[in-house]
């Protein structure tokens, strides 16, 4: 266990009088008692589970602070049993997105993504490309509902705009469904903002400047098919490559039992991360990792289509697999000079690996040296390369010869 100096205690960059001093060492003498529960490793073998139910009680948020902070140190990704979104409005969810799925595909083509300059609606198996490579899978994207730019106003701004929703005498109440989904996931994410400032012994509302008001967060409603040939995820098809997220949190909801989702630990071996009842699997995006100096590990991870993921454990077929991940968004206009997240020393001192903090502050830099919207922009556009094609033609082609530059 390290033993910190008295400075140490002060939060760097900041002024602090005596008593909040003395508060800031009370505070650091008890995440060392927390720390001295830690259990995961970055060459992690299982997901950690948490229970949101521990943070309602002023005797168990402690414990549930502790497990808190080294999941976000040592693995990226964890589950939170008994979320605060009630288990009716996620299988209500769950029912209206199986059933969007079920809709003809004229039906769906109706709001086909490439119809949006806003990257949202429906996206044909395969439009989706990760690692260069086709994703074996059928989407759609909502959004919080929010209007379109004006044409004075900078073009990644885009990436904000109104959703394409299904025709809702084909789908009665899908509508209302996802935008009260919406609602309750953005609020409890806002709550679970507070909840990592202060495992990061941050005041609570610390990083609530990442944020805009309103702000868009995205929610996509996956289907993973079984694919025509037994694969591998080298050679055959991928249901999602490798990657890590961009945005701040991810609350991902598995709507089927199905094996398949992996987690990459930073010895190399991907650990897999199956559906836990009562439970989101949340991960920390790459806007939350940067923003933290690497203290929040942003975690690659994939979803893979062997064939056996595709059974139970009496070798019955599951059908396809459902997955609707919720992307907590950050404000678009986000730039370094707009950023005043300083982290304690002696939490910063948990991260013992340079090479993780040197890795964050360049993807701080790359990330916010302009907006974190404009990066977002150029993802979008070389993800859906047809919606690219179509409204952002100029952009696309640069970003292409930048893609082709890179792999050359
Ligand atoms: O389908 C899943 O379980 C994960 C999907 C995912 O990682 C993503 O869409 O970013
Ligand atoms: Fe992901």
């Amino acid at each position: 266990m390290p033993v910190y100096g008295a400075e140490s205690n002060i939060v760097s960059g900041a002024s602090y009088n005596y008593q909040s001093t003395t508060h800031a060492y009370q505070r650091q003498q008890e995440t060392e008692l927390r720390l001295q529960n830690e259990t995961y490793s970055a060459a992690f073998t299982s997901i950690p589970i948490l229970d949101y139910s521990q943070t309602l009680s002023p005797s168990t948020k402690p414990e549930f602070l502790n497990k808190l902070r080294d999941a976000l140190i040592n693995v990226g990704f964890f589950y939170l049993e008994n979320p605060p979104v009630p288990p009716a409005s996620r299988s209500t969810l769950i029912e209206k997105g199986l059933e969007l799925f079920e809709l003809p595909l004229e039906k769906k083509v109706e709001i086909e993504m490439v119809n949006s300059p806003h990257f949202l609606g429906y996206s044909r198996l395969g439009a989706e490309i990760t690692t260069l490579k086709t994703d074996h899978r059928e989407q759609f994207d909502f959004a919080t509902e929010l209007p379109a730019p004006s044409p004075e106003e900078p073009l990644y701004r885009n990436i904000v705009g109104p959703n394409q929703w299904p025709d809702e005498n084909a789908i009665p109440g899908f509508r209302q469904t996802l935008e009260h989904y919406i609602k309750e996931v953005t609020e409890f994410a806002a709550t679970f903002t507070k909840l990592i400032a202060e495992a990061l012994d941050l005041p609570p509302t610390a990083l609530d400047q990442a944020f805009s008001n309103p702000q868009q967060h995205k929610i996509k409603l996956i289907k993973y098919p079984l694919p025509p040939t037994a694969n591998d995820n080298d050679t055959g098809f991928q249901g999602v490559g490798a990657h890590k997220d961009s945005g701040f949190l991810t609350f991902l909801l598995q709507a089927t039992p199905h094996h398949g989702l992996e987690v990459q630990n930073k010895a190399g071996a991907w650990i897999s991360a199956p559906p836990n009842p009562n439970s989101f699997v949340i991960n920390i995006g790459r806007a939350l990792e940067a923003l933290t100096g690497g203290i929040c590990t942003a975690t690659t991870h994939r979803v893979s289509l062997r064939p056996e993921n595709f059974v139970d454990s009496e070798g019955n077929s599951l059908g396809p697999r459902f997955s609707f991940p919720f992307f907590q968004g950050v404000n678009p206009d986000l730039s370094a000079d707009k950023i005043n997240i300083i982290i304690p020393d002696h939490i910063r001192d948990l991260v013992k690996d340079d090479k993780v903090k040197s890795d964050a502050e360049a993807t701080f830099n790359a990330m916010f040296q302009t907006s974190i919207g404009e990066g977002t922009f150029v993802a979008r556009i070389t993800s859906h390369q047809d919606v690219g094609q179509r409204w952002y033609p100029e952009v696309l082609a640069r970003a292409l010869k930048g893609q082709q530059d890179f792999v050359a």
